[in-house]
């Protein structure tokens, strides 16, 4: 068989649906997806085989204007990301399509001289008539080689866009067997899950101020797994939000990590979740080693 793959690069601003559509293509979660902002935090893998072809997509987070040591290595994930790619998915949620991060991005991205698609995410919440005219608009900040309109909640459009990009998929061989769907190793996952949760439950400030890590993976001789995980937080007195009256916050954001987990692995899960402050942990490298981001950004 001549086997065919590509490095597809996700970019856009946060929040504009990337890694929901990601999940779609693979089919399964391999990134998590919150209505906040700068939910994604590294590059995440998300692989596609079909036929002889294997697309490689890269999630990556939101490009926006960094201000803390977090952000920046967030945005440079972003661009490494698009570095790395073969072509480039530009994702514009079409209600926001003239945003300010969208400007820049578009301005940086012209010097990139790859393959680029733009893909109009949201559909769904837009009027048919008002969406010619948002192509139209974007149509002339940058060189497309096509446009796509798409709902990545809904998959429509999705499968036109993943036909597109298999058919310019470039030959070579394949990066990863056939069956593997991400590069996430199964402590970081777990770690995505619970912070995921924390994200839809947590409010303001404070999924930006955290970060998960899963301390211990243990495996026992009945299939079930026993994981621990450490919640660092960068303020003291955000620890009695996260625990809720008598327990009641940290102890749904445990079950329902622990649920999706036991789906995800199909065995019984035992979830331990641990919280710490650590007011500079942002500061502190083995974080970044852990996420797989790069500290000196
Ligand atoms: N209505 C609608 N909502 C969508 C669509 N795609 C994504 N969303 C929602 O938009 C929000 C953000 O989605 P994500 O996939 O996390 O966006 P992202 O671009 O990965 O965001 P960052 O990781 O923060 O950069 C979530 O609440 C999604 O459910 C869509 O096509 N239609
Ligand atoms: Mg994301």
């Amino acid at each position: 068989m001549t086997t065919k793959c590509s490095f597809v690069a996700l970019i856009g601003a946060p929040n504009a649906g990337k890694s929901t559509l990601i999940n779609n293509f693979v089919g399964t979660k391999v990134s998590i997806v919150s209505p906040k902002v700068q939910t994604t935090r590294a590059r995440v893998l998300g692989v596609l085989t079909e036929g002889e072809t294997q697309l490689v997509f890269i999630d990556t987070p939101g490009i926006f204007k960094p201000e803390k040591r977090l952000q920046r290595a967030m945005v440079e994930a972003a661009w490494q990301g698009a570095y790395d790619a073969d072509s480039i998915v530009l994702m514009v949620d079409a209600a926001k399509y003239k945003s300010h991060d969208n400007v820049q991005l578009f301005e940086k991205l012209k010097k990139l001289e790859k393959p680029k698609i733009l893909v109009l995410n949201k559909i769904d919440l837009i009027a048919k008539v008002k969406l010619l005219e948002i192509v139209s608009f974007l149509h002339t900040r940058g060189t497309f080689e096509s446009i796509f309109m798409i709902s990545a909640l809904t998959s429509d459009g999705v499968s036109d866009l993943k036909k597109h990009l298999t058919e310019k998929a470039l030959a070579g061989p394949w990066h990863f067997p056939e069956g593997q769907l991400s590069n996430l190793t199964d402590r970081l996952f777990a770690a995505e899950i619970t912070r995921e949760q924390l994200f839809l439950k947590l409010h303001e400030e404070l999924p930006y101020g955290l970060t998960v890590e899963t301390e211990s993976w243990e495996e026992f001789d009945n299939g079930s797994i026993k994981i621990n995980q450490m919640i660092t937080i960068d303020r003291a007195g955000h620890k009695a939000m996260i625990l809720g009256a008598k327990g009641r916050m940290i102890k749904e954001i445990s079950q329902t990590s622990r649920e999706e987990l036991e789906i995800h692995y199909g065995v019984k899960i035992h979830l331990y979740l641990f919280i710490r402050v650590r007011e500079n942990w942002q500061d502190n490298p083995s974080h970044y080693k852990e996420m797989g981001i790069d500290f000196t950004k």
